[in-house]
């Protein structure tokens, strides 16, 4: 089996070479930062959306990448290229580095930057028809005084706590609610609700990831001739909405059919989401930074 080439700290490497220290803060300390990107039909979808959020996050968190915006830009396709891959998943990870034992990041030289490229498992395709079961879970999204929910950091416990409660459930997805009790969003997905031909979505500052694919929802509610609203939402306005979905890298443009036992609008996907699934759709097949 050809091994997988990655991208680690200025190599490329195969797979089973691409090894980080134990004393690296990344795993010490969820000291990092990362993204996941999509590449689609040889084209890498939203490529300059993602460098912007992962330049912001680091600059959050006082790390400074050590390479330039153009020469990630160019590392990342080159990783598809050397994996000679057109559709898949791009995983970038720069952590604060290798350091003694302590938290304190003076004590790491230099940043640790890994890219993978991969194909990806999606979603069975009858999800994006008949919809996900979610549950709301008692985790509450960690607050933006604590760490900024904005931040895409390598500090997913508050997520996966959410993530294994929604397993215990029999979830396919969950929803966090911040400390108020709005809705912030999934442990790896923002969320759009549909009620009454208006649609709404949690505002970035109740807790929600500045997700991507959730901006350019925006862009296709323009398209569409549609408003999205930024809105507090509660779980109520989830149990009532006509149509509730999912955005995600990952997940894309998913729908949900129940939360929390509540079955929403027709146990399906309903019309505005299908309309934003189809735009979703053609945006990924026709857009995006080539990688040949
Ligand atoms: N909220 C959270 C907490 C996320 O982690 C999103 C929302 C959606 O944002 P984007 O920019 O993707 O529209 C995310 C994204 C993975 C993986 O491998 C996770 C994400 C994206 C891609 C892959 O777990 N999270």
């Amino acid at each position: 089996m050809q091994h997988l080439k990655i991208y680690l700290d200025g190599e490329f490497v195969n797979e089973p070479d691409a090894k980080v220290s134990v004393f690296d803060h990344g795993l010490l300390y969820g000291d990092g930062v990362f993204e996941g990107i999509r590449f689609y039909n040889g084209r890498v979808f939203l490529f300059d959306e993602h460098l912007d959020r992962l330049y912001d996050s680091a600059k959050a968190i006082l790390l400074t990448i050590p390479l330039s915006r153009e020469d990630m830009h160019e590392v990342v396709l080159e990783t598809v290229r050397q994996n000679k891959l057109r559709d898949g998943y791009i995983r970038l990870v720069v952590t604060r580095g290798k350091g003694d034992l302590g938290l304190d990041p003076k004590k790491c030289a230099k940043p640790t930057v890994f890219v993978i490229a991969t194909t990806i498992e999606l979603y069975p395709a009858k999800y994006y028809t008949e919809g996900l079961r979610v549950n709301t879970v008692p985790t509450q999204r960690v607050s933006a005084a604590a760490v900024s929910p904005a931040i895409k950091s390598l500090n997913y416990l508050n997520n996966i706590l959410a993530k294994i409660e929604g397993n215990l459930y029999g979830a396919q997805e969950s929803i966090l609610l911040n400390q108020q009790g709005f809705v912030a969003e999934c442990t790896a997905d923002n969320i759009f609700v549909v009620k009454q031909g208006k649609i709404f979505t949690p505002h970035v500052s109740d807790g929600a990831l500045g997700g991507i694919t959730r901006r350019l929802m925006f862009t296709l509610a323009r398209e569409m001739g549609r408003e999205i609203l930024e809105a507090n939402l509660t779980r109520y306005d989830l149990f009532v909405a006509d149509e509730l979905f999912l955005t995600g890298t990952g997940a894309e443009v998913v729908p949900i059919n129940e939360v929390d036992g509540r079955k929403i609008g027709p146990g399906k996907a309903g019309p505005v989401t299908l309309e934003f699934i189809k735009h979703f759709r053609e945006k990924t097949q026709n857009t995006g930074v080539p990688i040949y």
